[in-house]
């Protein structure tokens, strides 16, 4: 039975943390909106240096929103923020806009660096 309690607790702790997540996952098929991507810590303390953002399938006309401090880098099918460092104790958005796919779920497939390590992330929007 502790056991049971140590356990949702972790996941608990775990579910409150950020990581980089969409601050909102519902949206009309195929209209223009601001997504925004929220860094809630380094990768196990380092401080973030890039985030990686590859779009999902159907994802049009994106633009970043440009960042003091940070480079952008666009290809057809990501988009990457460069610089900081955003230290693992401090919280950021970074936001592109652009017209969203017809109905369904699309993933959008972060990969977080630091200046030690890297985490891989997924955030999934749903389109109606
Ligand atoms: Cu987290």
């Amino acid at each position: 039975m502790k056991k049971i309690m140590i356990a949702a607790a972790l996941l608990a702790a775990t579910s409150a943390h950020a990581h980089i997540s969409l601050e909102q996952r519902e949206f009309a098929a195929g209209s223009y909106q601001k997504l925004v991507f929220r860094v809630g810590h380094g990768c196990s303390g380092s401080a973030t240096t890039a985030v990686s953002v590859r779009l999902p399938e159907g994802f049009a006309a994106m633009r970043p929103m440009p960042k003091n401090g940070w480079q952008v880098e666009r290809s057809a099918g990501s988009l990457i923020w460069r610089g900081g460092p955003l230290p693992d104790d401090f919280y950021e958005e970074f936001v592109m806009f652009g017209k969203l796919p017809a109905a369904g779920s699309h993933t959008f497939k972060i990969i977080q660096s630091c200046q030690a390590g890297s985490a891989n992330w997924e955030s999934t929007l749903e389109t109606r």
